[in-house]
């Protein structure tokens, strides 16, 4: 098993070890020990650690489940990561975590490590749904002792895929803590730094071929294993209690701005839109994974057509263009194996973010929005629970229950608009303004119909003929 034993016989394979000492005091608590951090911000402060600076390890903290954190306990914290792309495959180590602990389970070690002196930084990837009272309490308890022993604040930094993460963050730290004590209230908001920030790189869940493959490169077993893409970005607003950090991090990559919005708006909707609308599209004409879905010239065609004619223009990040014609690429990435029921998970939590705005947007400004409304007909059809083969599937969602019994009454009924009646107008999702929208819900329950009549696919060739690019591409 990997562990620290095993790094003379990695550097042997050309895998770097890290070459730094590991396990003194943490400077970072990270919460949400999921494969995105283990391949994005935790490969940056492996970086900063590379170069010699010792105040980035990190404690992984998972929120509830206990099999991976005692996974890479047991691995003394190292994991390797397969980054892939048309350049070649190649492994890379991380030594980043120094400790791992579960929530749920050690809450007071958490909270002592918060208001550690080394803690400088917290780090978030807790999903959309993790924005709630329990993530507050835990991270207003460690605020609360650094503030009682008389120490500084802490950079807390979101990395979850929500508009404003970081003033979201911020409203719910210092709205938990009022209720607690106004003095504190205030020393959160006077002392601590909530960044926004956009992170952008595609991590699949590691799949039993990738911990196989891992285990055939590395010569030992290595149960943290992933593999993820070449591309990443992070991009993150100028806001740290230690000024400092905006240099450090930028020279290892990591992009400092003063308004993170065009970047955040840029990814949600065109990246993480796309993503959410081929796992609902590829769910229910059983194409597993995106890389086959965006290999069907019929979806390629209408993932261009969406970023280039009904959410581009409405874009404020400037090379949106080459940002989609990246995207379309990586997608493609063959490698990666991302599975479109991974990605359809906790989709009512997603879609607030990744396409109300843009039809909202749209609708403003007279552009069309036949594709978004493709795309939510291609949403409602997937909660029915079964592919157009005839395979039944699990939806994981918060809101699971209501929207596959609503999906499932109406589709027995068999009346498309019914079925959008009751989905579309759900204000969680779509917000207060499109359930009025009689035009978009028309829309929705056209494609409903003919996904329905035709399946997925022909639906959606019919979609394609219907608006030639030549028409529409401005
Ligand atoms: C995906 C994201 O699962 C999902 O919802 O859309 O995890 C996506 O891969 C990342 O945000 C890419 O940066």
């Amino acid at each position: 098993m990997l562990n620290t034993q095993s790094l003379p016989s990695l550097a042997a394979r050309g895998i770097s070890a890290p070459g730094y000492a590991r396990g003194g005091p943490v400077g970072v608590v990270h919460l949400g020990l999921g494969a995105f951090h283990r391949a994005h911000q935790a490969l940056v402060f492996d970086a900063l650690l590379r170069r010699g600076n010792a105040r980035w390890g990190v404690l992984g903290v998972a929120m509830r489940s206990t099999a991976l954190a005692d996974a890479l306990a047991a691995q003394d914290g190292l994991y390797a990561v397969q980054v892939a792309n048309a350049a070649g495959v190649h492994w890379q180590l991380s030594g980043a975590l120094w400790q791992t602990c579960v929530a749920a389970r050690e809450p007071s070690q958490v909270v002592r490590a918060l208001a550690a002196p080394s803690t400088r930084w917290v780090t978030l990837t807790v999903t959309e749904k993790g924005y709630g009272p329990a993530l507050a309490g835990l991270l207003v308890q460690g605020l609360a002792a650094r503030q009682a022993v008389g120490l500084g604040g802490l950079t807390l930094a979101s990395c979850d895929n929500l508009a404003h993460n970081g003033r979201k963050l911020q409203a719910l730290c210092i709205e938990a803590a009022l209720a607690q004590s106004p003095a504190l209230a205030h020393w959160i908001a006077a002392t601590c730094a909530f960044p926004n920030s956009m992170v952008d790189r595609i991590v699949p869940a590691a799949t039993a071929e990738r911990l196989a493959a891992a285990a055939q490169a590395l010569g030992v077993a290595d149960q943290a294993a992933l593999g993820t893409e070449a591309f990443w970005e992070w991009v993150i607003e100028r806001r740290f209690v230690d000024a400092d950090d905006a240099d450090t991090l930028a020279a290892v990559g990591v992009t400092v701005v003063d308004d993170v919005g065009p970047f955040e708006e840029a990814k949600l909707r065109l990246l993480n839109g796309s993503h959410t609308a081929m796992a609902c599209i590829g769910a229910v004409a059983g194409l597993p994974v995106i890389s086959e879905c965006i290999a069907q010239p019929a979806i390629h065609q209408f993932i261009h057509g969406l970023m280039t004619v009904e959410v581009g223009p409405q874009l404020s990040r400037p090379d949106w263009a080459r940002y989609r014609d990246a995207l379309l690429a990586r997608f493609a990435n063959p490698e990666l194996r991302h599975r479109v029921h991974q990605i359809a998970t906790d989709s009512s939590q997603k879609i607030p973010q990744r396409w109300t705005p843009s039809v909202l947007g749209a609708l403003r400004t007279g552009q069309p929005v036949e594709r978004l409304a493709f795309a939510a007909a291609a949403w409602m059809r997937y909660l029915r629970g079964s592919d157009e083969q005839g395979q039944g599937y699990a939806i994981h969602d918060p809101m699971a229950e209501q929207l596959q019994a609503q999906a499932l009454a109406l589709a027995h009924a068999g009346d498309a608009a019914a079925t959008v009646q009751a989905l579309g107008t759900l204000s969680a999702i779509w917000g207060e303004a499109l359930p009025q929208e009689a035009r978009w819900l028309a829309r929705i329950t056209h494609w409903l119909d003919q996904i329905t009549q035709l399946g997925m696919l022909a639906a959606l060739a019919q979609l394609n003929t219907h608006l030639t690019p030549t028409l529409e591409t401005p």
